[in-house]
């Protein structure tokens, strides 16, 4: 009961077509389903696990999923840092407790169960890190094979250590993410395999439900989501969900929704600041957070109408600022993220100082992947550990007590 329409000149589709552009005019295309049609009570919803698949009635599957138990992720008061920075209802949405660490967990279980679906034996993507590890996961348990792109050094160690483990054949190409996702577009169309990047309009389905969880857990509408910003498809996702809860008349109203990207790689920020009516991409991005360093997203435009129909906003964070509150939520809050997460965090903290977020704001970030994600940057930015002799005296001097 959905098909697929191009978000731009609203062409439709027949949802058993392989196609990622619209043919018209080559704008992306989203599910659309026959809300009319749709019969989901809450109180179904709310009887079963907190997970993706509660919601399977907004989601395009029909057989039984390729699933390693995504979902359910904790949603986190953030009590000390919500008092410091001055906004005392914060929350953030831990997505590096997905299965591999990362809410890319949830578009590839419904992505790779469409793969199946629609009979197709190979999924392939281009990646900053993330999605390589989720699909080369998620393809093992489908047992598919996948073929990832990485930019060359420049992913974080533990995600190319989990591509590689689940046996994805892992390339990595002599420039950056654009590049590669150009490349991989051009490797699907000439081969025939599945593309799994955020271009795949059911890969974003599976996204959504962060926003669907997010209204579980509070519960109810946050004023404000704020979100890491690279490729801009969860932003996009997630605002798709709510504004389809909206039309169902399960809530009310939708939350400003709000894009942090690093300062060196900002064109969305730039869109927005500038009031342009496209994303100009950036040759050249640059930044900490390797999982957003995107010059090109191919979603922009639909995180745009997000951003501005919600009455969002979107703001750039320096490296510097990232990596100190990466460390303030791992040790003001004990919750652990790679720096592309703690992103959203810190452009709160931002936003608040600068008059752009009212104190009395409940808002959740969602951060979206795990410290373990990255472990040379933390080991970057942390003292060793301190080496001693095997005796208590070398201990007691070493934690210098008497
Ligand atoms: C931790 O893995 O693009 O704005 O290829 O890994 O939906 O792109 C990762 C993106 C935020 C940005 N936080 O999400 C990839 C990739 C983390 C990420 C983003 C990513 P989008």
């Amino acid at each position: 009961m959905y098909r697929l329409t191009c978000v731009y000149c609203g062409e439709k589709y027949r949802p058993d077509e392989i196609l990622y552009t619209c043919r018209k005019c080559g704008h992306l295309l989203a599910v659309e389903y026959d809300l009319s049609r749709v019969s989901i009570r809450p109180e179904v919803w709310r009887k079963r696990p907190l997970s993706v698949w509660r919601y399977r009635e907004l989601l395009p599957v029909t057989i039984p999923p390729v699933t390693l138990q995504e979902g359910g992720t904790p949603l986190y008061h953030l009590k000390r840092i919500g008092e410091e920075i001055g906004v005392p209802k914060l929350y953030a949405k831990h997505e590096g407790m997905n299965p591999t660490g990362s809410f890319k967990d949830r578009g590839m279980t419904v992505g790779v169960s469409m793969a199946l679906q629609l009979g197709k034996t190979t999924v392939a993507c281009a990646s900053t890190g993330n999605t390589s590890a989720s699909l080369a996961a998620y393809a093992a348990r489908a047992g598919i094979p996948a073929v990832v792109l990485l930019p060359s050094g420049k992913v974080a160690l533990g995600k190319v250590a989990q591509a590689l483990m689940h046996g994805a054949r892992v390339i990595s190409v002599r420039g950056n993410f654009d590049r590669a996702l150009e490349m991989v577009q051009e490797l699907c169309t000439s081969h025939g395999l599945y593309l799994l990047n955020s271009i795949n309009p059911f890969r974003l389905e599976g996204q959504k439900t962060i926003g669907f969880e997010t209204i579980d857990q509070l519960p109810g509408v946050p004023d404000r989501m704020v979100l890491p910003v690279g490729n801009a498809g969860n932003i996009s996702a997630v605002y798709k969900g709510l504004l389809e809860l909206k039309t169902l008349g399960l809530i009310d109203r939708l939350p400003m929704m709000t894009g942090i990207q690093a300062a060196g790689s900002s064109p969305v920020v730039r869109a927005i600041r500038e009031g342009l009516a496209e994303v100009v991409p950036e040759e050249s991005p640059e930044t900490v957070a390797t999982a957003i360093r995107i010059g090109a997203p191919v979603n922009g435009e639909k995180a745009l109408e997000a951003i501005r129909k919600t009455g969002g906003t979107a703001a750039a964070v320096t490296d510097s600022e990232i990596l100190a509150m990466q460390k303030d939520l791992a040790r003001k809050e004990g919750i652990g993220v790679e720096p592309a997460s703690a992103a959203s965090v810190a452009g709160v903290r931002k936003l608040v100082d600068s008059g752009i977020i009212d104190p009395s704001e409940c808002i959740v970030c969602v951060v979206t992947g795990h410290l373990l994600k990255d472990p040379e940057t933390v080991i970057r930015q942390c003292e060793s550990p301190t080496e001693i002799d095997a005796d208590l005296p070398s201990l007691l001097s070493a934690l210098q007590w008497s």
